[in-house]
């Protein structure tokens, strides 16, 4: 295609009226006007132009044979309407096509269709006639269901939630690091884990990165992070449980209190949330086009309260709480609630948890071991972030993994670590996919995952 420069369909509107361009996208829509003139509209990521197909020698009707997400490469000049139609994802300009060629055509009757999977609740409702595609349809043809412009701008934000959680990291002296999946024994203790074989010994995927994080800090490194994998055997279906998720970990070296974890993830945290609103407000707008949300009320300081100031606030506003137990989900939706009625902010840090409730290898409080050095943090009342001081005196840790029924022998290297000398540490993990539907107000974790394994789905 001589004499056609490529250009993205994004940035279509910067070359002067008159450029000879070339852009290859899909079809997004046809339409033809009479037998010469077809409105071709091609889209390449959530960016759509329109390009007109008139003239003789049948590019036209070939146009108006197009099945709808074929893929094309369309050369021609650029021309701006005197009228243009502009939609929501639409260049102003046009391409008046010189030629037109169908590089992937794609099956005429699509199982779901880009339009059908863009609309929203309020479409939906607003017009019964329209075709409404459930959750399970739409991720079982993820790949069509990939092109809304609300997806495109999900994924694009999460690889911005990562990128920020890296750079911050990085500027705070950690190093990135990646720790084995293939492990030897549960690293959370508990049931969810998926057991395999390793050559005959018994195994599991890593549930966490949370021993070999912590061996790393004992390997010398004083501040680790990692982005990666984290399977849990969840057995029910919920809004907000993966069996894979992206875990976003971080570990170090403490010098005084374990506050001192509080300190960067209030940093960490303002700076990615400070970061979608500005640098992602068109991806933001894109995904409210779709569901539409409020957006997420933060400070520049993130509020702290101790578990037991929680547990009151349960109690005062009359929710039956254990004090000393876990909180139900429920009870974490209420206290969002109050915490956003009595401080204005949607994301808080709950501190100071029972050890009952904390994993094995969680610091007791000195001057309380009923409490432990942990926190959780929580977005619009559900959980993004569990984090704490971790025991590194290795005769208690095995202590409290055999007082917790974790087989201290299938976890026998990382105990042994902290009988080379280990400094006093702790960290924190988030995970990626519930930061996204969160601060998205998404309702489904489904949604921020590109595909996603649940209890039921191993497919696509
Ligand atoms: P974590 O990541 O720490 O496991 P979580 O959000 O999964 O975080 P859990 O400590 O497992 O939290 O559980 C907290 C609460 O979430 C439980 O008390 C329970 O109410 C609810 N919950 C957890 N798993 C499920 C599930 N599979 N089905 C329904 N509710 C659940
Ligand atoms: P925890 O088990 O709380 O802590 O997990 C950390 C964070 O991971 C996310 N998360 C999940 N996301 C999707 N699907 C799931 N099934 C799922 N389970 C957990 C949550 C949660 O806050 N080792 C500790 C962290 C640490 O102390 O460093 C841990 O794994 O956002």
């Amino acid at each position: 295609q001589a004499g056609y420069t490529w250009a993205d369909v994004a940035s279509l509107e910067s070359p002067a009226e008159g450029a000879r361009v070339r852009v290859r996208g899909a079809a997004a829509a046809v339409r033809a006007v009479g037998r010469r003139v077809a409105f071709l509209v091609v889209r390449q990521g959530a960016a759509t132009v329109q390009c007109v197909v008139a003239g003789g020698g049948g590019m036209a009707r070939f146009a108006a044979g197009l099945s709808r997400e074929s893929v094309v490469d369309v050369a021609g000049v650029v021309s701006r309407p005197r009228e243009p139609v502009r939609g929501t994802t639409q260049q102003l300009v046009e391409i008046h096509v010189e030629k037109l060629h169908c590089l992937s055509r794609a099956v005429p009757n699509l199982p779901i269709t880009v339009d059908d999977a863009s609309r929203s609740e309020e479409d939906v409702a607003r017009a019964k006639a329209l075709v409404h595609v459930g959750q399970d349809k739409r991720l079982d043809y993820r790949v069509i269901d990939l092109r809304t412009a609300a997806n495109q701008a999900i994924f694009r934000i999460q690889c911005q939630v990562e990128n920020v959680f890296r750079q911050v990291l990085l500027s705070e002296g950690f190093v990135g690091i990646h720790t084995p999946k293939l492990i030897g024994g549960a690293s959370e203790g508990g049931a969810a884990v998926f057991k395999l074989s390793y050559n005959g010994q018994p195994a599991c995927l890593a549930q966490s990165p949370q021993l070999h994080k912590q061996m790393a800090i004992c390997g010398g490194f004083g501040r680790v992070f990692e982005v990666g994998p984290v399977f849990r055997a969840e057995g029910s279906d919920t809004h907000r449980h993966l069996c894979e998720f992206t875990g976003l970990d971080a570990e170090m070296t403490l010098r005084d209190h374990y506050t001192e974890l509080c300190d960067v993830v209030d940093k960490l945290f303002v700076a990615v949330f400070d970061h979608l609103n500005t640098a992602c407000a068109a991806e933001l707008e894109a995904i409210q086009r779709q569901y539409p949300f409020e957006p997420l009320k933060y400070s520049r300081t993130t509020l702290r309260l101790d578990y037991d100031q929680g547990i009151k606030m349960l109690q005062e506003a009359g929710v039956h709480v254990d004090a000393m137990g876990d909180l139900t989900t429920e009870a974490e939706k209420k206290l969002g609630e109050l915490v956003r009625e009595r401080y204005g902010t949607e994301f808080f840090m709950l501190c100071r948890y029972p050890s009952a409730v904390r994993p094995f290898y969680t610091m007791p409080c000195s001057d309380d071991p009923r409490y432990s050095c942990s926190f959780d943090v929580f977005v619009r009342g559900e959980e993004i972030i569990s984090g704490a001081q971790r025991v590194h005196d290795p005769e208690l840790l095995a202590a409290q993994a055999t007082a917790r029924g974790v087989d201290v022998g299938s976890i026998a290297a990382y105990v042994d670590a902290f009988r080379y000398g280990a400094p006093p540490h702790g960290g924190f993990g988030v995970g990626l996919e519930r930061v996204v539907m969160l601060f998205c107000g998404l309702g489904n974790i489904r949604k921020t995952s590109l595909f996603p394994r649940d209890p039921k789905r191993l497919a696509p």
